[in-house]
């Protein structure tokens, strides 16, 4: 029979016919292929990751985001681009972001096996500062942490659930009475705006409440958010006198902080509108900006209170930061040497005493009246200082110094012991001390603390003294009103320590200060007081400014049944709450190793550390 076959198991001595073999496998053979081709293509990918530039290609994959996945751009050569389509590649670059943090993971922190993590217990000993810090280091290697980070422990779990209903309560009656306005009045519940923010509606809960809404998870809130921004956020057809200071620290920090957590470059772009209706007020003869400009004409000035038309030092010190930033991002140095100007005239001036007057006169370069403080009109001009060193990781070195010797003269001329043991920072005025702080102050025991944290040096022990002595004084000053909040200001003489002596000291307007302290302090040393202390601010805040339309703020501290200020202020929900939150959450949730946070509480990342740096 022509083709006949010869079954060729009958020559090969094989059990199985070489021409079944051919057209067709077993099903347990066919299993054993796919397993083998299985198992090669999980070596393959895992080999991937394991590989020592892991590292590299995983932060390229990060740092070209969506991009990497997104169809190439239509529009060449500066074809006018379809709005539409750009509107839906924007959403889709959004949701691959969002999907990309939780597949694909964070790009891996890559850091020097020498370096010691800050939020560890300090284990040197007070009174041996320059005991090599080799033996306490901790190698550790991750990814910056934006949300989760729940404590193990069940007390701290429970309260930051309390702390995000707050913020829950708060966003929602925003969103309700007042969405798209600056602030909410919560007891009348309409819309607000403070004369910072000019007249204009500029939605400024919103910008200043998206991180900390990030941070909790509330996803939900920061997808309406970021459309709101998307849409609403322009100053082109807006006359607005605006706060140089406000509107950096609120709407540039807080922007910065939204394109560094997600890579949307929408948010970039905001920032870099805002800020440069801002540049107008720094032609001034000497570079030091004015503290108001208009956003229409640009037209600036200062306040006529301000020591013969000066520039506030709080004011314009604090800009640093988010300049600085701005230009890595955008490649543009503008920004940069805008602020590097102001550091040049400040550090070549001459300091009474080594201690920095609050006014200086934008056109002469000369201080303004003596008076200084580590309250109002100076404060985050020190906290810049130390933070702009931070932020560069270490590599702006002569912000430290100035830092350290501003630090230095203060800590001579103006702390100070109260016969009661309580450590405080007074005022000056004309060499004389005046023996109040403000609760603005109140940061310092975070700043000293992670001063001396992040440099020791001789002044290591006394810093962390003042820093748990500072932090002590401003939960007296809390623990000593009926409300179990603290007031404006607080005076110690023969009669009273840590008590606010004039009716218009005795308001708390939701002010952060405090809790920042708290949260850092906590951070920087595990003392779990400093978790209690922060609880019974929550359970203050729950009794006295909790109202059905939000959180208020109260006009007297020391009155059973405060009357109300019915403003729940911005940095409510930017800084108080996301303190608070973080003082219940696990250290590694937003690291002070990774992040340092402005003076809104906005965290911007430390650069050549934090892979969410993303610099142009
Ligand atoms: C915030 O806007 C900032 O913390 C600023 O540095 C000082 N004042 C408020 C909060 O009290």
């Amino acid at each position: 029979m022509p083709g006949a076959i010869i079954p060729q198991y009958q020559r090969l001595g094989s059990s199985v016919p070489v021409s079944v073999i051919r057209r067709s496998l077993r099903p347990r053979e066919k299993c054993l292929i796919l397993l083998v081709f299985a198992t090669l293509g999980i070596v393959v990918f895992w080999a991937f990751f394991y590989l020592p530039e892991y590292g590299k290609v995983s932060y390229q994959v990060q740092k070209a985001g969506a991009d990497l996945l997104l169809p190439p751009s239509e529009s060449k050569h500066g074809e006018a681009e379809d709005p539409h389509k750009r509107d839906d590649i924007e959403k889709l670059k959004i949701r691959i972001e969002n999907d990309s943090d939780k597949v694909l993971d964070k790009p891996e922190v890559k850091r020097d096996s020498t370096e010691r993590s800050l939020d560890q217990p300090e284990v040197i000993q007070a009174s041996d500062p320059s005991k090599d810090l080799g033996e306490n280091l901790i190698p550790r290697s991750r990814s910056p942490m934006l949300n989760g980070g729940e404590d193990r422990d069940d007390k701290s779990r429970e309260r930051r659930n309390v702390v995000k209903k707050m913020m829950q309560h708060a966003w929602e009656n925003y969103e309700l009475y007042a969405w798209g306005k600056n602030e909410l009045r919560p007891v009348t519940k309409r819309g607000h705006s403070a004369s910072i923010f000019g007249s204009a509606s500029l939605g400024a809960s919103i910008i200043d409440g998206m991180d900390t809404l990030y941070i909790m998870g509330m996803d939900a809130e920061f997808q309406k958010g970021r459309d709101w921004i998307a849409h609403n956020l322009n100053l082109d057809n807006v006359s607005a006198d605006l706060s140089v200071f406000e509107t950096n620290i609120r709407f540039v920090g807080g922007l910065l902080t939204l394109f560094s957590f997600t890579g949307d470059s929408m948010y970039k772009d905001k920032a870099v509108h805002i800020a440069d209706k801002l540049l107008p007020a720094f032609n001034t003869q000497t570079g030091i900006p004015l503290a108001i400009v208009n956003s229409r004409t640009g037209t600036s000035k200062n306040y006529g209170w301000a020591s013969g038309g000066s520039s506030i030092l709080s004011e314009f010190g604090t800009l640093h930061m988010e300049f600085t930033y701005l230009s890595d991002i955008t490649g543009d140095p503008k920004y940069r040497e805008k602020v590097d100007r102001i550091r040049d005239v400040i550090k070549k001036m001459d300091k009474p005493k080594g201690l920095y007057p609050n006014y200086i006169h934008p056109r002469s370069g000369k201080w303004g009246q003596a008076h200084m403080s580590l309250g109002a009109l100076g404060d985050s001009f020190y906290e810049y200082l130390l933070k702009a060193w931070l932020q560069s990781n270490k590599q702006d070195v002569e912000a430290r110094i100035l830092y350290d010797d501003a630090m230095q003269a203060i800590t001579e001329h103006m702390v100070r012991t109260s016969q009661g043991g309580l450590i405080y920072v007074s005022d000056m005025k004309f060499d004389r001390l005046e023996h109040k702080m403000d609760h603005l102050a109140c940061f310092a025991g975070g700043l000293y603390g992670l001063g001396a944290k992040t440099q020791h040096n001789d002044q290591f022990s006394r810093h962390m003294e003042i820093a748990e002595g500072i932090t002590n004084t401003c939960h007296e000053s809390y623990s000593r009103s009926n409300t179990k909040l603290g007031p404006e200001s607080f005076r110690f003489t023969d009669a009273i320590e840590a008590k606010a002596l004039k009716s218009t000291e005795k308001y708390y307007i939701l002010r952060p200060e405090t809790v920042e302290s708290y949260m850092i302090m906590w951070r920087l040393t595990k003392e779990q007081k400093y978790r209690e202390w922060g609880w019974e601010v929550v359970q203050a805040l729950e009794r006295h400014c909790k109202v059905e339309g939000g959180y208020t703020g109260i006009k007297n501290v020391y009155s059973d049944d405060p009357q109300k200020d019915d403003v729940q202020q911005s940095f409510f929900l930017a800084e108080t709450l996301k303190y608070l939150y973080l003082l219940f959450s696990d250290d590694n949730l937003i690291s002070l190793d990774e992040w340092v946070f402005n003076t809104e509480a906005h965290p911007l990342p430390i650069k050549d550390v934090n892979p969410y740096y993303r610099a142009a």
